[in-house]
């Protein structure tokens, strides 16, 4: 038995190997709350892989795409594959230019900074002449737009708000918006060697702050926390904001000092909160009529809030509605008029919770990694409207101000990313990826990415390659050293684009003639530049790990708080914009779908982040599996509905809309609140021949819109359903 250390983006892991097969994973001993997510690997490594270079059948005889997703495949040697991608590279190329291959290839692929497959596969393709690409993250679109108009930088706000450190023994009051589901903690892009939330959280509440879960979901906090649950429908956190806010200027508990020295635009906003522009006063009444949640409670909340030292926290979850832009500028707003930003453990911070790193102690640390060519085609799309973007060749479309031009994509090549999981309206997705000559992915298990591909190349999983892997605001860097062979024919991403790139005769630019390990000393080398202490390339490989001390805790925008002229921030005035020509104020929009114009019998559905999975991933794996009903994700529905229904705990249920349909296993729970229904993403999409997930993927029904013309985010979670026996 051999056991090999290695990093997932959900923990540090020992890998029990026997024979060439992982037969155990444990946690490392550092771990003090380790997360299942990694047993998912004995089984998920090996069900369903990719074991050998495969072609669509229709593709060989040249139907055009209509087959993907329904046809078989033909297995090929890699000698017969290389030649047909490199082939089909350079004709598209050649016929229509650069601009006509689509790498954005979104996707949170594997820990490991080398074969990172999406930096391979962008480091290829910039080799070659370059390719579309996409800006911004299915997470939180909307608020990388929206947040450098209104308070610059929006890194530390996203992903280092004021350390947890701080908040205990200085926070009396802690507001999460969308909760901080313990379940997303598990998380962090890159890896750690601790998961630290469980116990901040708990920190908090021994020493004195009251919490306050603002959500569909009462288990959006955890039990210990005894949070106060304010009941929200989904989509209205901007409406129940400005009703707190007209409470706060109306009994005159605003921070008029902090809205006249550190921010812009205050009266317009103002303004409109009070209803003096629009007719409408935004009072804890209006509010109330909106969110579902009582007046008196936002009235109460409100005076809470401006009498106690009070932390905001915004879960990434509110971007991906319709207008998700809105309650983060709105939140800001509050924040301000509470006049508590930049003070230990007050003001705003976005997500805790949301990953393992957010509120960790950080200091952001250069990390080397796998450099990059500019891209020569230099063009992108908004990341969630591929299917958009396919469907209308030549169009128009509007983003941050600014109108651009769809491109018309005749090659997609896709790597560590399953787009027929992630994306919104996959009914829709499938019918745009009909549209190109060729779809290419390298995939490791036969997914619906890879189902619905032209030519797929099966990609060796990290424990079967030498890597480095490690985030930057975590505490670990990892010699990921290979643990089993790579099963079946598999390659590792490098190894893939570099026999693509020789037979394109490109190699050399491509490896510039470095070897796996070359790259992965280089890869070393340039992060113990950046951080003083660390020991040579081969003590670190022998040693195996290097832990980071800790950096001291951290207060957001401290520095702002002391002196705004000599810290501005990186907003066009240096100040918070609350309202500006511009990009007026924030405004409170119905989203096209939400519960106040639900039809009786129709639910709002939730599809949050797996507590078992990392999204898609192994989700053959034997803790994703372990948590299904009858094979199908659990859909969890408050009592009083499944009464209405007639529907049972257990019960298998169909859930569909226009737009399509998706099987479940009912949780019956009083956990959610009544007109909402939760399901976790990442079931492998498995339509039916009438488009029904037989497994029970909620992208079946998501609408596929931007969350409006300033981010053009993903709009997943305003979504209405109703629900049947199948
Ligand atoms: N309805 C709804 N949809 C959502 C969301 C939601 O809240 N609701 N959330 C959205 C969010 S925030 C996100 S981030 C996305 C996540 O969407 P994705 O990041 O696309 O999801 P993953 O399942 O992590 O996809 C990673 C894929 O890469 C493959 N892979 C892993 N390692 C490697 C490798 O080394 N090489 C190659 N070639 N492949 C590899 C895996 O097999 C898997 O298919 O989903 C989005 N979709
Ligand atoms: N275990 C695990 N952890 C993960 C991931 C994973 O796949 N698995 N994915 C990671 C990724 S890529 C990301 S981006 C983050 C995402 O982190 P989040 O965006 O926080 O994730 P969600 O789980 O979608 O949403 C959190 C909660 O928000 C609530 N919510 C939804 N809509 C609303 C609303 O309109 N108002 C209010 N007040 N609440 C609402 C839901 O009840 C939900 O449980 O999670 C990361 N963590
Ligand atoms: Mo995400």
């Amino acid at each position: 038995m051999n056991i090999t250390r290695s990093l997932t983006h959900w923990g540090l892991y020992d890998f029990h190997v026997d024979d060439d097969r992982l037969v155990d994973v444990t946690p490392a001993d550092c771990d003090p709350d380790p997360s299942d997510i990694g047993r998912n690997l004995i089984e998920g490594t090996y069900k369903k892989r990719v074991l050998t270079p495969a072609v669509r059948r229709g593709y060989l005889n040249g139907d055009q795409g209509k087959g993907r997703g329904t046809d078989d495949f033909v297995d090929m040697s890699w000698d017969e594959v290389i030649p047909m991608v490199a082939d089909e590279l350079m004709r598209v190329r050649s016929e229509h230019g650069n601009a006509a291959i689509y790498g954005g290839s979104y996707g949170w692929a594997s820990a490991g900074r080398f074969h990172h497959a999406q930096s391979q596969l962008h480091r290829f393709l910039s080799c070659i002449g370059g390719y579309t690409g996409s800006r911004n993250a299915y997470s939180f679109a909307a608020a990388e737009v929206i947040l450098p108009h209104v308070i610059g930088n929006y890194e530390n706000l996203l992903k280092a708000p004021s350390s947890w450190q701080t908040i205990a023994g200085n926070t009396g009051l802690m507001v999460c918006f969308g909760g901080m589901p313990i379940r997303n903690s598990q998380i962090t892009n890159g890896g750690m060697a601790k998961h630290i939330q469980r116990d901040a959280m708990q920190q908090a509440k021994t020493s004195g702050t009251r919490f306050i879960n603002i959500s569909p979901h009462k288990g959006d906090v955890i039990d210990e926390l005894e949070a106060d649950w304010y009941a929200i429908r989904p989509g209205t956190d901007t409406a129940l904001m400005l009703g707190l806010a007209h409470e706060i200027i109306s009994e005159d508990l605003h921070d008029k000092d902090f809205l006249e020295n550190y921010c812009t635009g205050f009266d317009e906003v103002r303004r409109y909160i009070l209803g003096e522009t629009d007719g409408v006063a935004k009072t804890p009444a209006w509010a109330s009529g909106i969110t579902g949640i009582k007046d008196s409670d936002i009235r109460d909340l409100a005076r809470d809030m401006a009498g106690s030292r009070t932390m905001i926290s915004i879960s990434w979850s509110l971007t991906r509605h319709q207008f998700g832009e809105q309650p983060y500028w709105m939140g800001i707003v509050l924040a301000a008029l509470l006049g508590q930003i930049g003070q230990p453990g007050t003001g705003i911070g976005l997500g805790y919770g949301v990953e393992n790193k957010v509120g960790k102690n950080v200091q952001k640390k250069r990390f080397g990694h796998l450099p990059q060519f500019p891209n020569p085609v230099g063009q992108s799309i908004p990341v969630s409207r591929i299917a958009d973007m396919l469907e209308n060749p030549g169009g128009t479309y509007r983003y941050d101000g600014k109108d651009y031009l769809y491109p018309d994509i005749r090659l997609i090549y896709w790597v560590g990313g399953n787009p027929f999981h992630h994306h919104q309206d996959l009914n829709r997705l499938r019918r745009a990826w009909q549209k190109p000559d060729t779809i290419i992915c390298n995939e490791i298990t036969w997914n619906a990415n890879a189902l619905h591909a032209d030519i797929v190349l099966p990609a060796a999983s990290f424990l079967e390659r030498n890597d480095i892997g490690g985030a930057p605001n975590e505490d670990v860097l990892v010699a990921m050293k290979k643990a089993i062979a790579p099963v079946g024919e598999s390659r590792s991403e490098f190894d893939i684009f570099t026999a693509i790139a020789e037979a394109m005769q490109v190699g050399d630019l491509f490896t510039e003639s470095k070897t796996e390990r070359q790259w992965l000393q280089e890869v070393y080398e340039t992060t113990a530049e950046n951080n003083p202490g660390m020991p040579d390339f081969e003590t670190f490989w022998r040693q195996g790990e290097h832990h980071f001390s800790e950096p001291p805790a951290q207060t957001l925008f401290d520095r702002f708080r002391a002196d705004p002229n000599e810290h501005p921030l990186t907003t066009p005035g240096g100040l918070i914009t609350l309202s500006s020509k511009d990009i007026g104020h924030p405004t409170w929009q119905a989203p096209d779908e939400w519960l106040g114009n639900a039809d009786n019998d129709e639910f709002q559905l939730i599809s949050h982040q797996p507590a078992t999975r990392l999204h898609s991933q192994h989700y053959r794996g034997e803790t994703s599996q372990a948590a299904l009903i009858d094979g199908c994700e659990p859909l969890q529905m408050n009592t009083r509905d499944a009464q209405k229904l007639g529907l049972a705990d257990g019960e298998k249920v169909k859930v569909y809309n226009q737009r399509g349909a998706f099987l479940a296993g009912l949780r019956v729970t009083d956990q959610v609140m009544p007109g909402v229904l939760h399901i976790a993403t990442g079931a492998w999409w498995q339509p039916d021949a009438d488009g029904t997930c037989q497994a029970g993927n909620p992208n079946a029904v998501t609408p596929d819109i931007g969350t409006s013309e300033i981010a053009q985010g993903p709009s997943a979670l305003s979504c209405l359903v109703r629900v049947c026996r199948p």
